[in-house]
């Protein structure tokens, strides 16, 4: 992307609330990947959780390169200053025909981060259209704040704690962010947005990664990311390294103690955990 067309992304994005779509992979490097991350789910690891939850690229390589890829970096700089931090990453898979689906909700509910400088690439290692379950978002909701969410813990439902934001949701007003395999929106932490079911017969498969500038704090209790870019003259997060193969043990250990922190962030205050 040209400067100038970096500055017109980040002013629809401030406008908005999110952009779309910003190529990063090409689509034989998407399938690639998707290969590589369904024969581990083939294996059915069970010390990996379900679906390999959080941070799954603290144990694979492709997608620890994604977390690094240079135009996400690029686009992520221009919205978020040059010293950039991976927080977490985790899929959103919907199988072919599965009623799977995300309610309404801001990210920032339960992230305990202490600012709004947060943005999620959501990177397409499948084709996202309407039928498959897109995800949708309300434009222009970042900036009403953060809204207050009820817990339904609704079956089907991927959010942790079934969260649905309490607020007049205009579904005219949605725009379906339908992304080819390779492709990537970005959106901000207090965008709403959601997804339905996927009426296809292929999975719909969503890769996010969370990405917050390194002068972030995280209030909730100790936690951990991967500087992906710049400096980080704050150490607020511990340094996560990269896994040297495949689920590598050591990897693998470090991602198991990742989850956990990363758990007691997500369900601190929840009654039950959801998924
Ligand atoms: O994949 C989806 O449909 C929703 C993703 C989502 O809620 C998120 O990235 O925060």
């Amino acid at each position: 992307m040209s400067g100038a067309s970096m500055q017109a992304m980040a002013a629809d994005y401030a406008r908005d609330g999110y952009y779309s779509p910003l190529r990063v992979l090409t689509a034989a490097e998407a399938a690639a990947c998707r290969r590589q991350v369904e024969v581990v789910e083939a294996r059915q690891i069970e010390t990996l959780g379900g679906a390999m939850r959080h941070k799954p690229h603290l144990i694979l390589t492709c997608l620890d390169g994604l977390i690094r890829n240079e135009t996400l970096l690029n686009a992520i700089e221009a919205l978020i200053g040059p010293n950039i931090l991976c927080w977490t990453t985790l899929f959103f898979t919907k199988e072919a025909n599965d009623p799977a689906f995300v309610s309404w909700h801001q990210d920032s509910t339960y992230w305990g981060l202490n600012t709004a400088e947060v943005v999620t690439a959501w990177v397409a290692f499948s084709p996202s259209t309407r039928e498959s379950g897109a995800m949708r978002v309300l434009p222009g909701t970042h900036r009403a704040g953060q809204l207050p969410h009820e817990e339904t813990y609704a079956p089907h439902n991927l959010l942790t704690r079934g969260q649905h934001v309490r607020a007049e949701i205009a579904e005219q007003d949605a725009i379906d962010l339908e992304l080819a395999p390779g492709e990537a929106s970005l959106h901000h932490v207090g965008l709403i947005h959601g997804s339905g079911p996927n009426r296809a017969s292929d999975r719909r498969i969503g890769f996010t990664i969370r990405y917050i500038p390194t002068s972030a704090r995280q209030l909730l209790g100790k936690d951990s990311a991967v500087l992906v870019r710049g400096e980080d003259a704050y150490g607020h997060f511990a340094p996560e390294p990269p896994p040297a193969c495949d689920l590598e043990p050591a990897a693998v250990a470090r991602y198991l103690a990742a989850n956990e922190r990363h758990n007691s962030i997500l369900y601190a205050g929840a009654t039950h955990k959801g998924r």
